[in-house]
Order: C-alpha cells, then sequence, then structure tokens
C-alpha cells in the first residue's frame, strides 16, 4: 500500500471507488476498537467543498458491502439487481 498524503483526485463527472486492494481508506490510531454491526462518524475533507460528515457502518474483514441495515439509506447495496 502506498500513502496519497495530498489526497485522491476526484475528477469532475467521474466515480471514484473505494475498494479493498485499490484506494482504501485506512483507520490509524484507533482510540477503540471498531465492533462489527456498530457504526463511527467519519469526517471527509474536501478541497473545494468543505467537509462532509458520514456515519461509516462497520462490517466484517470480508464484507465487500457494507451491511443493510433495512434503513434503506444504503443505496449502494441493491445495485445490480
Ligand atoms: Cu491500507
Amino acid at each position: 500500500m502506498r500513502e496519497v498524503p495530498d489526497g485522491v483526485l476526484l475528477p469532475a463527472g467521474e466515480t471514484v471507488t473505494f475498494e479493498p486492494s485499490g484506494l482504501h481508506l485506512m483507520l490509524v490510531g484507533l482510540n477503540q476498537p471498531l465492533v462489527e454491526g456498530e457504526a463511527f462518524p467519519l469526517t471527509l475533507q474536501f478541497e473545494h467543498a468543505g467537509t462532509i460528515e458520514i456515519e461509516v457502518p462497520i462490517a466484517g474483514i470480508a464484507a465487500r458491502e457494507a451491511p443493510d441495515d433495512g434503513a434503506g439509506r444504503n443505496g449502494s447495496s441493491h445495485e445490480g439487481h
């Protein structure tokens, strides 16, 4: 893995995907363990668009998608159906 200290370029009109083995966020220096099934807040910082706080659901290590909590907020989990 290679750190991207200057951030990730998000070209206008294109999709940038974060996934295992590709671009991903790595959480370091956590103050407490992550518990599967719970969630934590994460602040994304954009150069031109300010910051956005999101809730990150904690899934198992082999999960490819966020867990569906039934609230219908996770729109990406049903792509391709
Ligand atoms: Cu990494």
